[in-house]
């Protein structure tokens, strides 16, 4: 059974010398942003899993292209939270002193919404000092554009509200039977070099997430992973524990809810990680 003393944690916190987190949607729930799969993970009439594909993005442009607005306008408000703070805390030396004193971290997200990386740079123009941890947007994010030419290399940071003012307004509507927004093709964001079809850049089911060797590196030579707000069903990202464990290293989950890989964690705390964090890690 896995253990829920804090006093126990932080021992081996303390010890630890290289940190994997591992985050999910949870993460962001108290900052508003809706998880995957919460309320039965649907928008309109779709499963969110299955937008989540390049065979819906080859069926269905247009309709992937809302989703994908409705996503940017729905996080574009939001701001960090409890949890993200107390884990760019976690991921700033200075700070990290009282907690984890030899420690290196690398954070693995699977969330594309930014607000991991807006944390530090807040904590960064609090403190003056620069996060030392590795930060990897595993699934992307929101606000990155990719061309989908094959011959041509443009991909960029695309924070315009709207993103093209086809979509505009499209965010709003609840489409009820199969009556949805038309958007042209044509009217789709488009590459300002090539003049083909941008894509979200984010990791859809069959890609290859970003950075994986990166991440795969740190699950394996870590002694210590923070499992925080997923359902770990996505692979890699439900997988790095178990390289973690086979390292001899420690398990921490933080989640609402007991999930696939609880059991076989070391400590198990159940909560909403935005008090549970900020408790535990100070
Ligand atoms: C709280 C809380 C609070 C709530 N406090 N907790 C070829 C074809 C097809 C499939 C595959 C294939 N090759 C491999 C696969 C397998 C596939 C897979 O895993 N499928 C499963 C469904 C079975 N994986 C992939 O395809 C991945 N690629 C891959 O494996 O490539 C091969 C490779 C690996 C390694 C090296 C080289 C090659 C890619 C997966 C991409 C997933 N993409 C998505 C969409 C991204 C864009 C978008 O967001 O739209 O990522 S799917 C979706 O799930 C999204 C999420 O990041 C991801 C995980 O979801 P998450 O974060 O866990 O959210 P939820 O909603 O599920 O859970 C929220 C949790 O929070 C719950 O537990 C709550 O209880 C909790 N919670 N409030 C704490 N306050
Ligand atoms: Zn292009």
């Amino acid at each position: 059974m896995p253990s829920s003393s804090v006093e126990d944690f932080r021992r081996v916190l303390f010890t630890s010398t290289k940190i994997l987190i591992i985050s999910g949607a949870g993460l962001s729930a108290a900052s508003g942003i809706a998880t995957f799969r919460g309320t039965n993970g649907r928008w309109r009439r779709y499963d969110a899993a299955k937008l989540a594909t390049l065979s819906a993005w080859q069926e269905n442009q247009s309709t992937v292209w809302q989703f994908f607005h409705y996503r940017r306008e729905e996080v574009r408000p939001s701001r960090p939270n409890s949890a993200h703070e107390a884990l760019a805390r976690l991921c700033t030396s200075s700070l990290r002193k009282s907690v984890a004193p030899n420690a290196t971290v690398t954070h693995a997200t699977q969330n594309i919404d930014g607000l991991n990386l807006e944390a530090l740079t807040k904590l960064s123009a609090e403190t003056g000092e620069e996060s030392d941890a590795q930060l990897v947007e595993m699934h992307g994010n929101l606000f990155d554009v990719v061309c989908t030419a094959h011959d041509c290399d443009y991909r960029a940071k695309n924070m315009d509200h709207p993103i093209c003012t086809a979509l505009e307004g499209t965010e709003k509507v609840v489409a009820e039977g199969n009556i949805e927004p038309v958007v042209k093709r044509a009217d789709l964001p488009h590459c300002p070099q090539c003049q083909q079809l941008l894509r979200p850049d984010v990791v859809w089911f069959g890609e290859r997430p970003k950075r994986i060797h990166d991440i795969l590196e740190a699950a394996k030579t870590a002694d210590l992973c923070l499992v925080v707000g997923t359902s770990s069903l996505v692979q890699p990202a439900s997988k790095l524990p178990e390289y973690v464990r086979a390292n001899g290293g420690k398990i921490a989950v933080f989640n609402v809810e007991v999930t696939n890989h609880s059991d076989e964690a070391d400590f198990l705390f159940l909560g909403a990680c935005e008090v549970e964090l900020a408790r535990i890690l100070g």
